[in-house]
């Protein structure tokens, strides 16, 4: 499939000097977040979308309210891991991706669980994932450490299972009930135990846990080792990209100042222009204002080219 010709979205003058910046750059830093994913039907975790039932998702996303009530936590994960396996990669995760392909001295820093920058092929030691991701599970016992990689099952028990509407005139016997929107307050949720959640194979004791990182707890040490090699690695960095994230969490949103500590020129492509990083926008800074989805392949085409197919590697 390729990409098909769209109207430009980006002011002219700002487009030619990025795009001149961008030349000349080889070290080059992206920090992605949820408003990457949300042309790809996802939510992001603050303002509108950011509730999840009545529940806000960012107090979901806490080792207290798993350990208060982790069936509860698993529906608000389980939910996510079905819709971002239903989700598709968009035009920016592929901008990116190829970026990464043709500056090899680009990394991005992703504050996205997802999965949706694998599946858009974006080379893997270009991309460090700071919070962690959806298919990772965990024992959340302190005392075990078992932790699986690259869990797709979905539902991971059948108590997750998206309940779905039995009663719909649609359904045959050869198409599926149409599953119930479960992050709707109308529709109710099961009252899931102990024993509904999935369970530790190692110590058979702890539960399992999404293998994110929630709020009050350490990224994972590797990544932030890597990313701290790479930045102190060169004399000066020639841009840092800050794409659909609102730039509200520590430590990602530090990678901002810095670097800008380090010479880099800043570019924020995001849908409101209030969400800029807590040191504001500098002289010589950019603000490409609206989807990311729309404004990555346009600002990036001088390097990147058109997008060609866009492989999901969830499909092959
Ligand atoms: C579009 C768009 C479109 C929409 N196109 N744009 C320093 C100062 C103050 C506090 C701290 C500090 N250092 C640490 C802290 C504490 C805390 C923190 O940062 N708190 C702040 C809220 C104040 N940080 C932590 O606790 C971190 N851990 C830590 O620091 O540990 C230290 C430690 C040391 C030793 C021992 C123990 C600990 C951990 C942070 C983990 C964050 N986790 C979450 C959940 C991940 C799992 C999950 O997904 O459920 O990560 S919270 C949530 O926020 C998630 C996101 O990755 C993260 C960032 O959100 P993001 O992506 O920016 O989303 P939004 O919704 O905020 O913004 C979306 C943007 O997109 C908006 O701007 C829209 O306008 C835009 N948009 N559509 C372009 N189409």
């Amino acid at each position: 499939m390729a990409a098909s010709a769209r109207p430009s979205v980006v002011p002219q003058k700002d487009l030619e000097s990025f795009q001149e910046h961008l030349d000349k750059s080889t070290r080059i830093l992206a920090l992605i977040g949820a408003g990457l994913s949300a042309s790809s039907g996802l939510p992001t975790f603050r303002g509108a979308g950011g509730l999840w039932r009545t529940h806000d998702a960012t107090q979901l996303a806490t080792p207290e309210a798993f350990g208060r009530d982790p069936g509860l936590v698993w529906q608000f994960y389980s939910y996510r891991r079905h819709m971002a396996l239903k989700a598709k990669p968009n035009p920016a995760h592929y901008a990116l991706a190829e970026l990464a392909r043709k500056k090899e001295d680009f990394i991005t820093l992703s504050q996205n669980v997802d999965g949706l920058s694998p599946r858009a092929k974006h080379p893997p030691d270009q991309l460090k994932l700071l919070h962690g991701s959806l298919f990772d599970v965990k024992c959340s016992d302190f005392f075990c450490n078992y932790v699986e990689s690259n869990n797709y099952t979905d539902p991971i028990v059948p108590a997750l299972a998206i309940p779905t509407d039995e009663s719909d005139p649609t359904t045959t016997s050869a198409l599926a009930a149409r599953e119930l929107d479960i992050s709707d307050i109308n529709v109710d949720l099961p009252e899931l135990t102990f024993s509904h959640l999935p369970r530790c194979p190692k110590c058979k004791r702890g539960l399992l846990r999404p293998g994110v990182v929630w709020f009050g707890e350490q990224l994972p040490a590797k990544v932030m080792r890597d990313i701290e090699e790479w930045m102190v690695g060169g004399d000066k960095i020639d841009l840092i990209m800050v794409i659909g994230t609102s730039a509200r969490v520590y430590p990602a949103a530090g990678y901002v100042d810095a670097a800008r500590a380090k010479g880099a020129r800043v570019a924020i492509v995001n849908m409101d222009k209030n969400d800029v990083p807590a040191s504001g926008l500098y002289k010589g800074d950019w603000f490409f204002e609206g989807d990311a989805a729309q404004i990555m392949p346009e600002i990036l085409k001088g390097v990147i080219g058109e997008l060609g197919d866009m492989p999901d590697a969830a499909e092959e």
